[in-house]
C-alpha cells in the first residue's frame, strides 16, 4: 500500500504555472473529489491531460490541467497525477491544502524519488544523478549528471560484476569436478576480468578529485600583502566592480566570495584580507584567517606589488607553495604599467596590470589549462564519497582475489572474494543499501522531487 503524497515540485512564489505532484494508491479518486472536467481522472488514460475546475468545498480554486500517469509507467512507478496551476503564492497552496484534506499527506524530501527507487524505476547512482542535475552550478557538471541519469554508469557496473559473477560461477563449477582433476577454466581469462576490473574501479575512483570540481566549482585563491591590488585582480576578473580597491593597505578586512564561468565550469574566485610581513614569514600575522580559504583552493594566485620590487613577495610565495602542496601556486607580478621595463620572467611568475586588464588572458588561460588538466578523467559519472569508498573497497577485494588465484589458493576463497566485490559494486547501484545511506541520499533532495 502505497500512501498518497503530494507536494509543490515548482518553486513556490510568483511564476506563470506551478505544479503540484500527487503519487501513491488512491490519487486519481483524490483528485477527482476536487477536479470538475469533461472525464473523471479515474477513468482517464495513462499519459493523457485533462483542462478543468478544482473546487474547494464547492469553491472555485483555479483553472488547471492534470496530467494523469498510471502505475507502473510514471515517475514513481505509481499512479501519479500532476496538477498545473496558475503560479503566484495562493494557489498552488490552496490545492495542496485541498488535496491534503481529502487524504493525501505532505511529502517529505526527495520522497518521489526514494519511491521511484524503492519501485525499480532507477538505481540508486540515477538517484543521485537526480540531485547533481538539480544542483549542477555548472554547464559541465549537469552534462555530466544526465550522462549519469541515462544510466552509463550504472551499465558499466553491471557488466563488470557479470564477468565478475561468470568467473566465480565457473570456479564453484570446476570444484565438483576437482575428484577427476579437470581445470576446465583458463586461469588467465579470470585474471583478465580481474584486472580489467580493478582498473575500473581505480579510474573511476580517481576521479572523485575532478568530479567535485564539477560539483562544487574550481577555487581559486588570492593573496598577498596589503595594498598590492589582489581586489583590484579580483574585481577585473569578475569584470564589474566588487570589491572596495583603495590606497590604503588593509582595505579588504574580510573575504569576498563569487563566481565566474569558464569554458562551462564554475571558477569560485576568494579575495583575501592582504598578510602582513612580520621577521619570521611563518608567522605572517593574519595568515590563520586565511588559512582555511587557501587550504580549499585549487589554485593560489600570490600578487606582489611591482613597485615594491621583484623579489618583494618571493618569501611569501615560496612559503604558501610550500604550505598548500596540494593546489597549484603562481606568482602574479602587479602594477607592471607603474614599472619602467618589465623585469626577466621566471618560470613560476605572470606580469599584469589588474588595473589596466593587462595580462588578465594569461591568468585567464593558466585556469583553463588547470581546469583541462583537473577533469581530464571525468566520463559519464560525478564519483561521491559514497562511490569512492565503495569503489575503493572494490579494488581491494579484488586485489585479494587476484592473489589468491595466483597463489593456486581454493577456487571457494577466490570465488568468495569475488562474490564480494561483486557485493559492493551492487551497492554502488543500490542493489543492497542500508536505511542511513538512504537517508543521507534523500536529505540532499527538496520537497516535491
Ligand atoms: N597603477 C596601478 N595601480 C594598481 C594596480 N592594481 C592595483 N592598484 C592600486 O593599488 C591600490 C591597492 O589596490 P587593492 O586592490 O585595494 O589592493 P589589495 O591587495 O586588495 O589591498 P588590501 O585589501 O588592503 O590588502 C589601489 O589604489 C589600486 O588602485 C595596477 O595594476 N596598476
Ligand atoms: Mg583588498
Amino acid at each position: 500500500m502505497a500512501e498518497a503524497i503530494v507536494a509543490l515540485s515548482t518553486p513556490p512564489g510568483i511564476a506563470g504555472l506551478s505544479v503540484i505532484r500527487a503519487s501513491g494508491d488512491g490519487v486519481f479518486d483524490i483528485v477527482d473529489q476536487c477536479f470538475k472536467g469533461k472525464v473523471r481522472i479515474s477513468e482517464a488514460k495513462t499519459h493523457t491531460i485533462h483542462y478543468g475546475e478544482f473546487h474547494n468545498k464547492g469553491k472555485l480554486v483555479d483553472f488547471v490541467t492534470v496530467a494523469v500517469f498510471r502505475k507502473p509507467n510514471s515517475y514513481t512507478g505509481e499512479d501519479v497525477a500532476e496538477i498545473s496551476c496558475h503560479g503566484g503564492y495562493f494557489v498552488a497552496d490552496a490545492i495542496i491544502e485541498t488535496l491534503i484534506e481529502h487524504g493525501c499527506r505532505l511529502a517529505e524530501p526527495g520522497e518521489f524519488t526514494k519511491r521511484a527507487f524503492l519501485n525499480g524505476r532507477m538505481d540508486l547512482t540515477q538517484v543521485e544523478a537526480v540531485a547533481d542535475i538539480i544542483h549542477s552550478s555548472s554547464e559541465q557538471a549537469y552534462q555530466t549528471a544526465v550522462r549519469q541519469l541515462a544510466g552509463e554508469f550504472s551499465k558499466r557496473i553491471a557488466e563488470f560484476k557479470k564477468k565478475l559473477l561468470d568467473s566465480a560461477g565457473l570456479l564453484e563449477l570446476e570444484l565438483d569436478f576437482a575428484d577427476e582433476g579437470f581445470e576446465f577454466i583458463d586461469r588467465n581469462i579470470i585474471l583478465k576480468s580481474i584486472d580489467e576490473t580493478i582498473a575500473f574501479c581505480q579510474e573511476l575512483a580517481n576521479s572523485y578529485h575532478s568530479s567535485e570540481i564539477l560539483r562544487s566549482g574550481y577555487f581559486v585563491g588570492i593573496a598577498g600583502f596589503p595594498n598590492s591590488g589582489k581586489s583590484t585582480l579580483f574585481n577585473a576578473l569578475l569584470k564589474r566592480k566588487r570589491a572596495i580597491v583603495s590606497e590604503i593597505p588593509g582595505t579588504t578586512r574580510d573575504y569576498l566570495e563569487e563566481t565566474i564561468y569558464i569554458d562551462g565550469f564554475s571558477v569560485r574566485l576568494i579575495d583575501t584580507a592582504g598578510l602582513r610581513a612580520t621577521e619570521d614569514i611563518i608567522e605572517i600575522e593574519g595568515i590563520r584567517m586565511v588559512e582555511s580559504l587557501l587550504a580549499q583552493s585549487n589554485l593560489i594566485l600570490v600578487i606582489n606589488d611591482l613597485t615594491q620590487g621583484q623579489t618583494h613577495s618571493d618569501a611569501l610565495f615560496f612559503e604558501l607553495r610550500e604550505r598548500y602542496k596540494a593546489s597549484r601556486s603562481i606568482l602574479i607580478q602587479n602594477k607592471i604599467d607603474l614599472v619602467e621595463s618589465q623585469p626577466q620572467q621566471r618560470d613560476f611568475e605572470i606580469f599584469i596590470s589588474a588595473k589596466n586588464n593587462q595580462g588578465l588572458d594569461k591568468i585567464q588561460e593558466l585556469i583553463r589549462e588547470e581546469l583541462r588538466k583537473e577533469t581530464q578523467h571525468i566520463k559519464d559519472v560525478l564519483i561521491n564519497q559514497r562511490h569512492h569508498l565503495l569503489l575503493k573497497r572494490a579494488g581491494e577485494e579484488l586485489r585479494k582475489a587476484r592473489e589468491s588465484l595466483l597463489e593456486g589458493l581454493g577456487n571457494e576463497l577466490v570465488a568468495d572474494d569475488l562474490r564480494k566485490a561483486v557485493k559492493t559494486l551492487g551497492e554502488i547501484v543500490g542493489d543492497t543499501f542500508s536505511q542511513d545511506v538512504l537517508n543521507n541520499i534523500f536529505s540532499k533532495f527538496c520537497i516535491g522531487k
